[in-house]
């Protein structure tokens, strides 16, 4: 089993080099950190897939999910997976005294508070099912049930997402080999998006910016089908959690990292992750650098960036593993020192819209082995003697090098294939 990310960190600091009363502070800022808890309410309509996204987050599959028409979790569940609590609750269109009924339980949860006198719900997860036409439901959901009753600070405790992508259009326009959206599905479901926001935004000033995704279908007896834009349904979740509580994830999270891989990737959700998790290091304030390397163990079960694509397309043509040394280092420098450079974001954003295709060209190619032999004697073996003398900006410049290098090839390979084909 995975050891426990806190426990690791507290002997850590027991075992460091360092005066009794500089370990005690960070032994008890440590242990806030530790006592954490997360109360994160999921709810919507009747089989919209609360439970399936339950599952696909999370460590174990606890959340029963519904093949019969009945819904399966009538009033409020809870399932508690060591500090995160979740609290499973039905939405409306049950009918109407079962509705009254359900209203009422979530104003109350929703009003309830803990012993600090906060309120207990951290963050509350509506999910609306994408392939039905008619979201009145959801709308009464929202907009008279939940909004009116979360507080202060409205915007940043509701996270509005869509499920279910994957059959929001009867399956049509979904690549099911890729498990993605084709474009005139993505342009439906961006829409549908943007018409979301509208509502509630007209119906109660707030506003929201709902996002899409699947959980995965499945049947019974069957493997759930694989999730798209997880990842990003989790970076938001994150986000909207209060940074102290940001850890309490890391243990809980589904570690299979099949259900992570698929995602939109409009954004860098990976150094996202980073930027979302560094505050808490200077909450610890040792080996900062060691924390970042549990962070990035984390990040990496769950990252659907975590591709050098053209270093490890090397290191694949050298039989090398995923996690060799060269990559290491290079993602490294990419999420520690690149992504936080002027111009890095846009670096990183370029390298992930075009490296996949070239990577795929080259392994077209009849000498693709001397073309990786190259790339390394050429770039990535200087890039990495940079890094290592700590010469960030001499690795950037010779990165940016390979690139243009690589496009100006590029167009060479496209007319080699042109031909053959
Ligand atoms: N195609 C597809 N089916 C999904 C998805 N998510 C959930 N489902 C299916 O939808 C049905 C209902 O899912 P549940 O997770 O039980 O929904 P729920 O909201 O927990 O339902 P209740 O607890 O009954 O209110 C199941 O058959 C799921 O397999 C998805 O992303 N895509
Ligand atoms: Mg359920």
């Amino acid at each position: 089993m995975q050891e426990k990310f806190m426990d690791k960190m507290e002997q850590d600091i027991m075992d460091a080099d360092m005066p009794e009363s500089e370990k005690s502070k960070l032994l008890k800022n440590l242990f806030q950190l530790k006592e954490q808890k997360v109360n994160l309410m999921v709810t919507g309509a009747t089989g919209c897939g609360k439970s399936s996204t339950i599952n696909a987050l999370f460590k174990t599959e606890v959340a029963k999910v519904g093949t019969s028409p009945d819904p399966e979790t009538m009033e409020i569940t809870k399932y508690e997976l060591d500090n995160l609590i979740i609290w499973d609750t039905p939405g409306l269109g049950d009918g109407k005294e079962a509705d009254v009924r359900h209203a009422k339980n979530i104003i109350s949860k929703l009003n309830e508070q803990n012993e600090k006198g906060e309120l207990l719900i951290d963050l509350v997860l509506v999910i609306l099912d994408g392939s039905s036409r008619d979201f009145g439901t959801s709308y009464n959901l929202i907009n008279e049930v939940i909004i009116p009753n979360l507080g202060k600070d409205k915007e940043e405790r509701i996270l509005v997402a869509i499920n279910q992508a994957d059959v929001a259009k009867k399956g049509r326009y979904w690549n099911y080999e890729l498990n993605k959206p084709e474009s005139p599905l993505e342009k439906f479901l961006d829409e549908m998006v943007n018409s979301v926001q509208k509502r509630i935004k007209e119906a109660t000033g707030i506003d929201i910016t709902p996002i899409y995704y699947s959980a995965g279908f499945k049947e019974e007896g069957m493997e759930q089908g694989s999730p798209y834009n997880l990842s990003k349904l989790l970076y938001y979740i994150i986000k909207f959690t209060p940074k102290k509580k940001r850890l309490v994830y890391i243990n809980n999270l589904n570690s299979d990292k099949s259900a992570w891989e698929n995602s939109d990737r409009q954004d860098n959700y990976r150094s996202g992750f980073f930027d979302l998790l560094d505050d808490i290091a200077d909450e610890i304030m040792y080996k900062v650098d060691d924390f970042k390397d549990k962070v990035e163990e984390f990040i990496d079960i769950i990252n659907p960036f975590n591709y050098c694509y053209i270093t490890t397309a090397t290191c694949e043509a050298y039989g090398k593993p995923d996690d060799c040394y060269e990559l290491t280092m290079f993602r490294k420098f990419r999420d520690r020192w690149l992504q936080n450079q002027p111009d890095g974001k846009e670096l990183i954003a370029r390298y992930y819209a075009t490296a996949p295709a070239i990577v795929e060209l080259i392994n077209k190619q009849p000498d693709r082995m001397s073309i990786y032999n190259n790339i390394n004697k050429q770039y990535l073996s200087k890039c990495l003697s940079y890094i290592e003398s700590g010469d960030n900006e001499k690795c950037k410049t010779t990165y940016i090098a390979m690139m243009e290098h690589l496009y100006g090839e590029q167009k060479k390979w496209q007319r080699n294939s042109a031909v053959t084909e």
